[in-house]
């Protein structure tokens, strides 16, 4: 399996370790293009987060895109500047291009909506609520091509290049954002941008619009999320990558570029995180860490994972030991009690009113549960109470969510 690795060199230069082989490259002056312009696609936290983290390493030219013409107002009140504290310590980065999208109705453009930029993208992190992705990418199909690059750096799961699936995405939102950005946006494989899949682990949360608190360190892991024929020479799913080689570039973000099967494991180990701790601090209303000192709750994490489990292992065929009931509960555990003081984005999004990310999360679990004759059902019931926004009392587990027997 190709893992690539990266290591840090004291001064301008980088030193990439790919296949036994080590390239040193400069860091100066690569991106000077405007066609390599990054462009952000959702300013929640992660797109703050990394938008601000290239800028401040200056990889480059870095263009949010806003989805309504109100962002630019908020951005143009925040000093046209994103704002990361650190430890109480504020740094803020400027010289971020702006564009607000076109509406998706052609007639809907009015005053308020720039005229549309045409400039063509060929590179795009689209880092928008899972439920986003399709419309937002909508209304930037036509400056995407086969030498774009997309980077989905979103919670819940991707794709597997099944074209079965891809189908199947037309008739269930309950599949990963790839396999429906295929199915409704790029349905041609030959003009489809080359995906890649991203899972940033830092802990970042935002006070106001364009300010953030970056609350816990976190690796940002990148890899092509499959593989495709070269265009022109390129091959836009090796670890050279522009956009790839630049986020891994600079020591902020602290990112790996893995291969396709690298990429698709911790895809599945993060699946696995978010569908236990997710919907229960939803469903119990609490921290991360208040859902280990508790035994009804432990119990149903491990009845959750005995789910779980099976199907990501058929997902995953030659899983490797990670993989297994017993370690992944470990996982979780670990990640609930790094995290313990976090209000999971579940959480965060009940608590502002917002639609949450439930059904790319177990709702694509259960869909793919049911889809192998698995059993399922479990998942089935705690995504239905966090789309009711349910509250439930650890004494009404049994008769509310699904029963627990004898807790442990
Ligand atoms: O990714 C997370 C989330 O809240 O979405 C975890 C790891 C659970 C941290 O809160």
């Amino acid at each position: 399996m190709l893992r690539i690795t990266r290591r840090q060199s004291a001064g301008r230069a980088s030193r990439v370790t790919s296949l036994g082989r080590t390239f040193t490259r400069p860091l100066t002056n690569q991106f000077a293009s405007p066609d390599d312009t990054i462009y952000v696609l959702g300013v929640g936290n992660l797109g703050k987060y990394v938008a601000h983290s290239l800028m401040k390493q200056a990889l480059g030219s870095v263009t949010l895109l806003f989805h309504r013409p109100g962002l630019k107002e908020q951005w143009q009140s925040a000093g046209s500047q994103i704002q990361c504290v650190t430890d109480g310590t504020p740094d803020a980065t400027s010289g971020f291009g702006v564009e607000v999208l076109p509406p998706s109705e052609p007639s809907a453009v009015d005053q308020a909506h720039q005229k549309p930029d045409e400039k063509p993208i060929k590179n795009l992190i689209v880092a928008t609520k899972t439920y986003m992705t399709t419309g937002a990418l909508e209304r930037v199909k036509g400056r995407l091509g086969p030498r774009s690059t997309i980077l989905f750096l979103q919670n819940g799961m991707g794709m597997f290049g099944d074209p079965l699936k891809r189908l199947f995405a037309i008739l269930t939102p309950q599949i990963g954002t790839m396999d429906e950005a295929s199915a409704k946006i790029f349905r041609d494989p030959s003009t489809r941008p080359a995906y890649w899949a991203g899972i940033c682990s830092a802990g970042v949360y935002s006070t106001s619009p364009f300010t953030i608190v970056h609350a816990g360190k976190g690796p940002l892991l990148l890899g092509p999320a499959d593989a495709r024929p070269l265009l022109h020479g390129q091959d836009l799913t090796s670890s050279s990558n522009p956009m790839a080689q630049r986020l891994s570039q600079g020591s902020m973000l602290e990112a790996t570029i893995l291969s396709s099967g690298a990429i698709k494991e911790s895809q599945l180990q993060k699946l696995v995180v978010n569908a236990v701790i997710n919907p229960l601090t939803a469903i119990f209303r609490c921290k991360n860490g208040q859902l280990l000192d508790n035994p009804t709750r432990l119990t149903i994490m491990g009845l959750l994972i005995e789910e779980i489990g099976p199907i990501v292992r058929t997902l995953l065929p030659n899983a490797p030991e990670m993989f297994s009931d017993q370690n992944l509960l470990e996982f979780v555990l670990s990640v609930a009690r790094k995290t313990g003081a976090n209000t999971s984005s579940m959480l965060q999004d009940i608590q502002a009113g917002r639609r949450t990310e439930i059904d790319y999360i177990n709702g694509y679990v259960a869909a793919q549960g049911q889809a192998l004759g698995l059993p399922y059902t479990r998942n089935s019931a705690v995504a239905s109470l966090v789309k009711e926004q349910q509250v439930v009392r650890d004494d009404e587990v049994s008769s509310r969510m699904f029963p627990i027997g004898n807790v442990l």
